[in-house]
Order: C-alpha cells, then structure tokens, then sequence
C-alpha cells in the first residue's frame, strides 16, 4: 500500500469519503486521490514525494502560485497582529475598496468566507430587495451547496427543479426553475409566463463547473434585456471567473462584446482569499442597503473579513493589478489550450479546448466535426472514458488536470513555458496510449 492508498485509507476512517470536499476524492475519475504535502510556485508534493505540474490551483484561487513571497509576508505579518477579532478592520474596507475599483458594476459589498456563502447571502438579498421568491439557474452550474440552488432541471416544460441532494425538501426548490444554458427559447418562455415573478437569475458567465463553457452574446444579451424589462436581478457568479478570466472578471470581457453590459450584483471567491477562506457579493448601493444592519435581510459571520484571509486576498489583488499580469498569464494559457490541441490532432484524437484568462478547458468529443459544447447535455455527451483516460496517463507524468470532465482547469503565474513544454510532452505520451 502506497502513501497515498495509507493515508486515504485511515482518512476514510474518520471522515466521510476520506475528504472534505467530493471532488478531491477522485470519484469521477477511479483511482487514489494525492494527498499533498506542500507546494511551491506551479508545483505540488504529494505524500509520496512525486511531485505534480499544478493545473487545479487549489480551483482556482492560487493564481499567483503558490507561495508567492509578498502574499506569505503579508499573511505572517497579519497573523503576528493576531487571527481574528470579530470587530471591524481597516483592511476590510481597503479590499472592499480594491474590489470595487476594479469591477464597476459593484458599488458596496460584503465579504464572507466561502463562495455558497456569498451565493446563498446573493440568492436572499435579491429575494429581499424585489420581494419576490422565485429565482433561475442554469443546468450544469454550480453556486455552492445552498439549498435552494441544489437542484436540476425539472422534466419537460416544468422546469421547476428537483433536489439533487438528499436532504433538501422539495419546498425549498420549489421557487427554483432551472434552464438551459445558452437556450433562448426557454429563457424566453420563462420570462413570458412567470418574469413578473422572478427576483434574480444566478448564472456562470463562463461555466467552468460544466468544465469549460462560455454563454453566447446573444443569449447575454437576451438575458440582460429580460432581467431589465421584468425587474428581476442579474446575478454574476464570479466565484471561479472573477479576477481569473480578467481583472475586471468575466463581466468585463462581456463588457467589450456587448456595449454597456453590467450585471446587478456580482458573487467573488477564491482569487480574492488568494487561497484563504474569503468570499463577497456585491451591487448597488440601492440593493446593499438592504442588508442588515441597515435593511431587513439578515445575513452575518464570526469570521467574515477575517484580518488573516483579507491579508492575503489584498495582496493576491495587488499582484494581479500589475501591468501586463493578465496579460502574460493569458498567453501561457493559450499555449497551453493551442498545444493539447495540435497534440491531440497529430494523434488522430478528436478535441476541443477553449480558455479566458487563467481558466481553460477541453474535451474529448465524439467527431472531428464536434465543436465546443454549448450546455451540460453537450458536454456530458463527450468522451468521459477518454477524459479519466488520459487523466490518469497525465497524472502518472506528473501533470496534476482537475479530476473531473465537468471542472475547469487553471494556469497560475508561476507556470513557465518549460512547465507548458513538459505538460504538453506528457500529453503527447498519454494521447499515444
Ligand atoms: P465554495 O463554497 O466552494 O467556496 O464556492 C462555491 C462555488 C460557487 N460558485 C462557483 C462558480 C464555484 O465554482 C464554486 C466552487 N467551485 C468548486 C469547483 N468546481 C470548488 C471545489 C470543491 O467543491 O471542492
């Protein structure tokens, strides 16, 4: 039994699945999770001692690599003036300030400590603010574990949802219809008959929890003129694409494509902890002001902008801020996106593959005519034996992909073009096999 088998092993033995997140046990894909010992820059340790070109990066947070020295001194220095206080600090409000400078639809906004957090406080304040119940998602996106967005698309037209966990009533999803993503026709239904009924639409702008998807222009565009004309809010759920696919998030690459374009609140995580428990949602100052202690939405945290995690977060921000940051980032991912793709086609392999940013996908389709998939029907019609195929063959050439056809992967700073040139030499390999 290896280390890892060990450790998974006795792990299981006291706590469910041997993790404490379901996708870190490698379900999707067989076989035994890494458990990791450190990490530097692109790379991670496992248990063992292999060592892993790092294209999870903790999902999404790690975007500087790990251990960048400004961020390490930052959260020493904030940690030796102590972990948490549960009073305000000068440090909230300067990330709330940096946070907002950067993403002009935000006006005001909270921090919490986890992207469900956010996304349930978002889901209440929008429902508080219009004082309406009902609420839309999009199958194959993922808000966080809030009850009221665990649940599917609902059979035929009745596309109120079902729970897809145990645990959560029927009541409480009952106000949740679920659409398909990029289907105008059925946003279009939805609005005609219940819009007036309608408090917020949560969505992905590009889906990285249905591995890599973006939503078309036209179906943004439709989607901000319904929200508009019936009154109900536009959520962004930025958690992975916020400060990951551009600085201004993936509202300002919609932004550039659709003149004016802006949503009415906005859900962050991940970057803005920097890989410390942080989170935020935000919007106008009209809508925020509903929040207690000055409106009649409670929401509250004992550690919600603790001075630890803002620590990092700031830093993390103040690092991607530099000119050229996204810049360079952007091309190492395109890279690497460009040569999975020409490996992939020298080997006969039909593939598609698309990044933004930091964040990038792909997917083994069935034809050579197959294009990126538009919906999560599309991309679970894709070759998932290939996919945990060729997951493994990687991760047995040390390169460590997200363990999953439906998750997105992510390139930090610290990958240099050797680590792209190793990756894709691996890729060669395991597209051989
Ligand atoms: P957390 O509660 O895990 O911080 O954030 C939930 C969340 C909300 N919105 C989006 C768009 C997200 O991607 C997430 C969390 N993402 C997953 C990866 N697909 C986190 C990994 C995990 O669940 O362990």
């Amino acid at each position: 039994m290896t280390s890892n088998e060990a450790l998974f092993a006795r792990a299981q033995r006291v706590i469910p699945g041997g993790v404490n997140s379901p996708v870190r046990a490698f379900r999707a894909v067989g076989g035994t999770p890494r458990f990791i010992r450190r990490a530097q820059g692109a790379y991670l340790w496992d248990a063992e001692g292999s060592k892993y070109i790092d294209y999870i990066g903790s999902w999404g947070p790690m975007i500087l690599g790990h251990g960048h020295p400004a961020v390490l001194e930052a959260v020493q220095k904030a940690a030796a003036e102590g972990f948490s206080f549960g009073a305000p600090t000068e440090r909230e409000i300067e990330l709330a300030e940096a946070i907002i400078a950067l993403v002009p639809g935000v006006e005001q906004l909270r921090l919490v400590s986890s992207g469900t957090e956010a996304g349930m406080s978002a889901i209440r304040l929008a429902r508080g603010a219009t004082g309406r119940s009902k609420i839309v998602k999009f199958e194959g996106c993922y808000h966080g574990h809030a009850d009221a967005l665990l649940v599917k698309a609902g059979s035929g037209l009745a596309t109120f949802g079902h729970p897809t966990s145990a645990g959560v009533p029927a009541e409480v999803v009952q106000h949740t219809l679920v659409l398909e993503y990029n289907n105008l026709a059925r946003l279009d239904e939805a609005f005609a008959s219940q819009g007036g009924e309608i408090a917020c639409v949560m969505i992905e702008p590009i889906a990285g929890n249905m591995n890599f998807v973006r939503a078309s222009v036209p179906f943004m565009t439709r989607l901000r003129e319904l929200c508009t004309k019936h009154g109900a809010l536009l959520v962004f759920d930025e958690v992975m694409t916020g400060f990951r696919v551009a600085l201004g998030g993936a509202q300002s690459v919609y932004a550039r494509l659709i003149p004016g374009f802006r949503p009415d609140m906005s859900v962050f995580g991940k970057v803005i902890g920097g890989g410390m428990p942080l989170a935020a949602f935000g919007g106008s100052k009209d809508v925020m002001s509903r929040l207690a202690p000055l409106g009649p939405v409670y929401q509250a945290g004992t550690l919600s902008g603790n001075p630890v995690a803002t620590a990092c977060g700031l830093a993390t921000l103040r690092e991607i801020a530099r000119p050229g940051f996204f810049d360079a980032l952007s091309a190492t991912t395109r890279s690497l996106v460009a040569g999975l793709e020409a490996a992939a086609r020298d080997a006969g392999v039909p593939f598609v593959g698309d990044s933004e940013g930091g964040m990038f996908g792909f997917f083994f389709t069935r034809s050579f005519d197959d294009g990126l998939p538009q919906n999560y029907g599309q991309v679970m019609a894709t070759d998932k034996e290939r996919f945990n195929r060729f997951f493994h063959a990687m991760l047995e050439r040390g390169v460590y992909l997200a363990p999953a056809l439906y998750e997105a992967g992510f390139v930090s700073a610290a990958h240099q073009a050797p680590d792209i040139e190793a990756t894709l030499a691996a890729a060669r390999e395991a597209l051989a096999r």
